[in-house]
């Protein structure tokens, strides 16, 4: 079973920016689809919640060097 997200990004500058977290959330095992909408500064995400959770999601974009939450 799986569900989806958005999280609402910060500090993305460039089209590169909504590529490197797009890779990266794909590469988090458990992610089944991320995809980064760069105009809106948003990423949505279909994962799996029992091997990933949004925190880990959070973590992985803060490693990167943007922010992240969850969109409530
Ligand atoms: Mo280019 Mo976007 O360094 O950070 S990837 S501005």
């Amino acid at each position: 079973v799986t569900e989806k997200k958005e999280l609402v990004l910060t500090g993305m500058t460039c089209a590169a920016c909504a590529t490197r977290i797009e890779k990266g959330l794909n590469k988090l095992d458990g992610v089944v689809q991320a995809s980064v909408n760069l105009a809106l500064e948003k990423a949505s995400v279909e994962y799996n919640p029992s091997v990933v959770s949004t925190k880990d999601m959070i973590q992985k974009v803060e490693d990167l060097g943007y922010g992240a939450m969850i969109k409530s």
